[in-house]
């Protein structure tokens, strides 16, 4: 099946083109078909990975896969959530956005950083596909008080991996996979793809 991946954010494509190898999917990125981004305008990640996929399928006819993420801080009341690729204004970079987060937690005590990035996977067949594959994973840690480790992408400089000792950036790519909020979402879509697609009986 040849499937869209409807994402313009390079990190990410990276590794969700290393997490779907060997499923027998072809896949094409959305910036090669020209499809435009995306107007993210959902009050949740299952919302804006919906419009996400649905657009990029509307644009080339063929079936879509998007992700949907971002970063959720508890002493932050849960910010900066859907708009953590805005978080520090439209166009943000990862470094600026970086620095407001460091800059909002200023004088936040360690054991009170805690944090979780969340990942939604939207699959649909067509366009208007009324039975989508929504999966998600959810990735605990901690923000630091300093930025470290140079791989990844996004807030992973900043995010603590628990019983590690390591930011997220400074992980091996194939372990952040293994473990991520990407990883557990896209085991999830996996398992539904090796049944199928077939509809199950579960929560999002
Ligand atoms: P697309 O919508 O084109 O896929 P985007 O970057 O705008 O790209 P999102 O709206 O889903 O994607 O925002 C996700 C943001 O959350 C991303 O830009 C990062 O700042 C952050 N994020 C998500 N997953 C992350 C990860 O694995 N490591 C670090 N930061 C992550």
């Amino acid at each position: 099946m040849r499937v869209v991946v409807a994402t313009g954010n390079p990190g990410k494509a990276r590794e969700l083109e290393a997490l779907l190898a060997g499923l027998g999917l072809e896949l094409v990125l959305q910036s090669e078909l020209g499809v435009p981004p995306a107007e993210e305008t959902g009050a949740s990640f299952v919302e804006n990975a919906l419009i996400k996929a649905r657009h990029a399928a509307r644009h080339t006819g063929l079936a879509a896969l998007a992700d949907d993420s971002g970063l959720a801080v508890d002493a932050l009341g849960g910010a900066p959530g859907v708009r953590s690729a805005r978080y520090a204004g439209p166009g943000a970079d990862d470094a600026a956005n970086n620095r407001k987060l460091l800059e909002a937690l200023a004088g936040v005590p360690p054991e009170r950083r805690t944090a979780r990035f969340h990942c939604v996977i939207a699959f649909v067949r067509s366009a208007d596909d009324p039975v989508p594959v929504l999966c998600q994973g959810v990735w605990e840690g901690r923000i630091l008080q300093v930025p470290r480790g140079s791989g990844g992408f996004g807030y992973d400089p900043l995010f603590e991996v628990p019983g590690r000792g390591l930011s997220a950036a400074e992980l091996d790519p194939a372990e952040k996979n293994r473990i991520s909020h990407r990883g557990r979402a896209l085991a999830a879509f996996a398992a539904r793809l090796r049944a199928g697609l077939a509809p199950a009986t579960g929560c999002i």
